[in-house]
């Protein structure tokens, strides 16, 4: 008798401490979500597709827009470390300034997964992973289809992102390493147009002006996709045909740009993948099940010609 009952107390307190070991990673997540903002096509899709699949999984998601001030990502930060999140979700508007306010998610053993930009921080334990594509490789790709259209001879004007985030810091580097080899080729005017379609209206039409009316552009090289339709208006009221007065080439890939394309406004875009939702998800899921995870998921995009513009459009258009 007596050995039953030792046996069952044994079975009781297994059973309790597996219910507390398990029970963080049975009950509902609550993430915390810093989004820049909501500046281009690319970035609403994005938040879109995190909301989404935070519901599918039956995660709370605390939702922050930043109007693409870090401030205010630090403030959002700062407000799910106090609300004891079990996860944050950064995609970091500019590199740099993210230490303290890591450091101090770190203190309070909430993991920070990095979306679609990078930090630039003294210790990378700060964050568990960056899910985001290689911008430099983004930049080489466009130099390289411009070095080919135009058999390594084009001057060139270039709308750049937002001024110190990491997609417009290695977007132009990777084009630069390009273009630098072609001695025909240059960048006769670079600015950022902010990543935001009036932003590249603006910035192309002072490019113009500047530019002999647009006469001595051969091409623009866009770091999204938003700046570049932006850039296609002012080309317009300037009187130019653009894409062919004017080569375009963008990345992102949005829906927009092929409809652009399919209208001969544009030339070329590179694909970034606006679908994180899911690869952000089980990244927090993997981690909080003590799984080791690389320091960057890269995501990949294909470059895309006016050849295929309207099945894409189709297809990234269809309810
Ligand atoms: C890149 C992303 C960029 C997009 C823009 O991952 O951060 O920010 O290319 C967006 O459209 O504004």
């Amino acid at each position: 008798m007596q050995a039953i009952v030792s046996a069952r107390k044994i079975a009781l307190g297994i059973i309790t401490v597996l219910s507390l070991v398990l029970a963080p990673i049975a009950q509902a997540l609550t993430v915390g979500f810093s989004q820049i903002g909501s500046e281009s096509g690319w970035r609403t899709a994005e938040t879109q597709s995190i909301k989404s699949v935070a519901q599918q999984r039956g995660i709370t998601l605390k939702f922050s827009d930043a109007q693409q001030k870090q401030e205010n990502q630090i403030k959002a930060i700062r407000s799910f470390i106090a609300q004891r999140v079990d996860a944050i979700i950064l995609a970091p508007v500019v590199e740099t300034g993210w230490d303290q306010v890591l450091r101090e998610a770190k203190r309070a053993h909430i993991p920070v997964f990095l979306v679609d930009r990078g930090v630039k921080v003294r210790d990378s334990n700060l964050y568990v992973t960056k899910i985001a594509s290689d911008f430099v490789e983004e930049g080489r790709l466009a130099g390289a289809w411009l070095a080919g259209k135009t058999s390594g001879h084009c001057k060139i004007v270039e709308l750049q992102g937002t001024v110190g985030s990491s997609a417009a810091i290695d977007r132009k580097k990777g084009f630069a390493n390009i273009i630098d080899l072609f001695p025909r080729m240059s960048i006769i005017r670079s600015q950022s147009g902010d990543f935001t379609r009036s932003g590249g209206k603006n910035v192309m039409e002072s490019f113009l002006k500047s530019e002999n009316g647009g006469k001595t552009i051969c091409a623009v090289y866009s770091h999204n996709d938003d700046m570049a339709l932006g850039a296609i208006q002012a080309i317009q009221e300037a009187g130019l045909k653009p894409s062919k007065d004017i080569l375009i080439i963008s990345i992102d890939g949005v829906p927009d740009i092929f409809k652009a394309m399919m209208d001969g406004q544009t030339n070329a875009t590179i694909e970034l993948k606006s679908a994180l939702g899911e690869p952000a998800f089980d990244a927090i899921k993997d981690y909080l099940a003590g799984k080791k995870l690389p320091k960057w998921i890269k995501t990949q995009g294909d470059l895309y010609l006016p050849d295929t513009a309207k099945a894409q459009y189709e297809s990234r258009t269809a309810m």
